[in-house]
C-alpha cells in the first residue's frame, strides 16, 4: 500500500472510532497519525517502514506503527475489518449527509437509538432531533434536506469517476476483433459535470461476440437488457452502461444521436426538416420518402456519412464539438462559421490553486513541483490555506513567509524546470475582510480568495462579502464561486451576476475550479461572462501530485462554457504570466 492509502486507512479508523463514541484521545491519535505520515516524502516513508523505524516519526506510537507495518506488508488490517463489523452500516452511510460528522452521529445513536438513514429521517420528521443538545431546529431541517438530496445525488455520478469506468470498457470494446469502431457517447462525451449513465456506440461485423463480452464484463452486477443489437448492464458502484451496435454505415449517425443532448438533437432534426430531410439515429434521408431507394429493411436510403463532420456539413454546418451540443446556440453559430476555437488540454501551461503538505495537501512542495514538471508545465502556483482555515491546517503569517522563502530557494536552485509561484488560498472572512494583512499579501506573487466559513449567510450578505474581497487590491482571483460539492453539498447562496460584474470591474480573475467534485464557477455562466471580458483560471485545486491532472475535467467545463485559449489565464506562457502578475501588482 502507498503512503497516502495507508494514511486514508488511519484516518478512516479515527472516524469509525469516533462514530462508536470511543475515547477522544485514541480518536485523535489516528487522525494525527494519518497527517504525520502524509507529511513525509514518499521515499522517506518507504525507507522508514522497510527499516522498521516508522515509530521515530512524531505522532506515530506503538499501536499505529504496528498497523502501518501490517498494512504495508499485507495490504489489509484485521483491526479495521473487526472495527467495521462492529458498526451498523447505516451509521457509516450517515457520514455522507452534510452537517453530520461522526460526533453528531454517535450522539444520535446514543440518544435516539437511530442506526439507519430511514430511522434518522423519521426521527427528524417527528421533531426528535431538534431537541437534542447541539442540534436544534435548523440542524434538523438541514439533515432532512440532506437526506432528500441524497436520493437525487445517488442517481448520478461525477464525470471523473464515470470516465474512469468508461475508459477501460472502451479499450476492451476496441480490442474485440469483430469491432470496427467504438466510442462513448452521451453526457460523458459532452463533458457534463455529472453523468447519469454510460453510452457506448459500436460498429461491428458480428454482433453476438460484442454483446457477449459486454454483458460478461468483470464488475457487472446485473444485465438489465439484452437484445439483438443492444445491451444494458449495471456495474459495481451503481453506474449503468448502455451498448448499441450498428452497421458501419450508420455509425456516425448513431454516435451523433446518442451523444445528444436531447435539445441539440431536436434542433438538428428541425433543421433537417427545413431542408426536407429526416435525421435520425439511422441516417439522413429525404423527408417525404417519395421515389427514393429503400434498403433491405424498407427504410429510405439516405446519404452516407463517414464521420459526424459529414452530417453537420450536409446540413450546412461546421463541425460542432460534443461539449457544445447543448442546444444553446451552437447550431446558429456553426451556420455562420462563428464557433469559437475552444481551449484544449494541451494549451495549459501551469496552474495556480494547489496545496502542499504545509496545509491539507498530501504531497510536498518538491513532489508537486516534480509532477508539474512531468506534465511539461512552465509554472506552478502554490496556494495553501490561510490561518482561519484551521480544519485545513491553514498557515500562519510566519509559516507562509517561511514557505515564500522556501519557494524562492527552490526557484533559485533551478532544481526544476517548472517555475514556482508563491500564493495563498486566503480565506474571505465572514465580513469580507481577508485573512492576512496587506503587508503579508504584498510578499506573494498572487492571492486566491475563497469562502470556507459561514456558508449559511443569506444571499445579500454572502454577495457583498465576496464583492468586498474582490475590491481588495491584492486579490488576484476568486476561488470556487459557490462552494458547491457536486452530488454532496449544495452551493451557498450568492448572486453570481453581481460577483462577475465586480470581478470584471476590478480586473480579478475567476477560477474554474477543476476539481471533479466542484467544477465551480459553473460552465453555464462562462460564455456570457467571458464575452464581457472575464478571465478564467482553470485550477486543479490539487491536494496531491496526481490531482494536477484534474485540469482535464476543468477543460471539459471550459469548453462547455465556449472558452477560447485567450480566455484562460493559465494558457499563457511563463513570460506572459510574469508580466501579467507584475502589472496586476502595480495597479492602483
Ligand atoms: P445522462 O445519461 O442523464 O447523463 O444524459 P445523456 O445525455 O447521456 O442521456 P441518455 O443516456 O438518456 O441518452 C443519450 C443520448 O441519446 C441523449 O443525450 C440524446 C439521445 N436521446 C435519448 N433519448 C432521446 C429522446 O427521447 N429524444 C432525443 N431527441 N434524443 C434522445
Ligand atoms: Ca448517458
Ligand atoms: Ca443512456
Ligand atoms: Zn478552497
Amino acid at each position: 500500500m502507498t503512503k497516502n492509502e495507508i494514511a486514508d486507512v488511519l484516518a478512516e479508523i479515527g472516524v469509525l472510532m469516533e462514530l462508536k463514541g470511543e475515547n477522544p484521545f485514541k480518536v485523535r491519535a489516528y487522525a494525527a497519525g494519518a497527517r504525520a505520515i502524509e507529511g513525509l516524502e514518499n521515499k522517506d516513508f518507504e525507507s522508514l517502514v522497510s527499516e522498521g523505524k516508522i515509530r521515530s516519526v512524531k505522532g506515530i506510537g506503538e499501536a499505529l506503527a504496528a498497523k502501518i507495518m501490517e498494512l504495508q506488508a499485507t495490504g489489509r488490517l484485521e483491526f479495521l475489518d473487526r472495527l467495521k463489523e462492529s458498526i451498523e452500516p447505516g451509521l457509516v452511510e450517515m457520514l455522507k449527509i452534510p452537517g453530520l460528522g461522526p460526533k453528531k452521529i454517535a450522539a444520535l445513536r446514543k440518544e435516539l437509538a437511530v442506526t439507519s438513514v430511514a430511522e434518522l429521517e423519521k426521527a427528524c420528521q417527528e421533531g426528535g432531533v431538534a431537541g437534542l443538545a447541539g442540534f436544534g431546529e435548523k440542524t434538523q431541517e438541514k439533515i432532512l434536506a440532506g437526506i432528500r438530496n441524497r436520493e437525487a445525488y445517488s442517481r448520478r455520478h461525477l464525470w471523473w469517476s464515470a470516465a474512469q469506468v468508461a475508459e477501460p470498457i472502451l479499450a476492451g470494446l476496441r480490442s474485440i476483433p469483430q469491432v470496427r469502431r467504438a466510442e462513448s457517447a452521451g453526457s460523458l462525451r459532452r463533458g457534463m459535470e455529472t453523468v447519469g449513465d454510460l453510452d457506448f456506440i459500436v460498429a461491428a461485423s458480428d454482433v453476438a461476440p460484442v454483446v457477449e463480452w459486454f454483458t460478461g464484463l468483470a464488475g457487472v452486477t446485473e444485465v438489465t437488457a439484452r437484445g439483438e443489437t443492444k445491451a444494458s448492464v449495471r456495474l459495481e458502484g451503481g453506474l449503468q452502461a448502455d451498448l448499441r451496435i450498428v452497421p458501419a454505415e450508420q455509425f456516425a449517425f448513431a454516435l451523433h444521436h446518442f451523444t445528444g443532448s436531447k435539445d441539440h438533437n431536436v434542433q438538428m432534426r428541425q433543421r433537417a426538416l427545413e431542408r426536407s430531410l429526416s435525421l435520425s439515429e439511422w441516417g439522413l434521408v429525404p423527408a417525404s420518402g417519395e421515389g427514393t431507394a429503400k434498403d433491405k429493411a424498407g427504410r429510405n436510403q439516405g446519404m452516407a456519412a463517414a464521420d459526424e463532420a459529414s452530417i453537420f456539413a450536409a446540413l450546412g454546418l461546421s463541425y460542432i464539438p460534443p461539449e457544445l451540443r447543448e442546444g444553446l446556440g451552437e447550431i446558429e453559430a456553426a451556420e455562420k462559421g462563428a464557433l469559437p476555437k475552444l481551449v484544449e488540454l494541451a494549451d495549459i501551461r501551469g496552474a495556480f490553486h494547489n496545496h502542499t503538505t504545509e496545509s491539507d495537501g498530501r504531497s510536498t512542495l518538491a513532489e508537486m513541483a516534480a509532477a508539474a514538471q512531468a506534465l511539461g508545465w512552465e509554472y506552478l502556483g502554490i496556494a495553501d490555506h490561510s490561518k482561519s482555515s484551521r480544519q485545513a491546517n491553514g498557515l500562519t503569517e510566519e509559516r507562509l513567509l517561511r514557505q515564500v522563502a522556501e519557494i524562492g530557494a527552490v526557484n533559485a536552485s533551478r532544481r526544476f524546470r517548472t517555475r514556482l509561484f508563491s500564493g495563498t488560498e486566503c480565506d474571505i472572512l465572514p465580513d469580507g475582510r481577508l485573512d492576512f494583512d496587506d503587508a503579508v499579501l504584498a510578499r506573494l506573487d498572487y492571492v486566491v480568495a475563497s469562502v470556507h466559513s459561514a456558508f449559511s449567510q443569506d444571499e445579500a450578505a454572502m454577495t457583498s462579502r465576496i464583492v468586498k474581497a474582490l475590491e481588495h487590491p491584492h486579490v488576484t482571483m476568486l476561488g470556487h464561486l459557490t462552494g458547491r460539492l457536486l452530488l454532496e453539498r449544495e452551493a451557498y447562496h450568492v448572486d453570481a451576476a453581481r460577483v462577475i460584474d465586480a470581478a470584471i470591474a476590478n480586473g480579478v480573475v475567476v477560477e474554474l475550479n477543476a476539481n471533479p467534485h466542484r467544477l465551480d464557477m459553473d460552465w453555464r455562466l462562462w460564455r456570457k461572462a467571458a464575452e464581457r471580458g472575464l478571465l478564467c483560471s482553470i485550477n486543479p485545486d490539487a491536494h496531491d501530485a496526481p490531482s494536477l491532472g484534474f485540469v482535464r475535467a476543468g477543460i471539459n467545463s471550459a469548453r462547455k462554457g465556449w472558452l477560447k485559449r485567450e480566455d484562460v489565464l493559465n494558457a499563457m506562457p511563463l513570460g506572459g504570466i510574469e508580466a501579467w502578475l507584475a502589472a496586476r501588482r502595480r495597479r492602483p
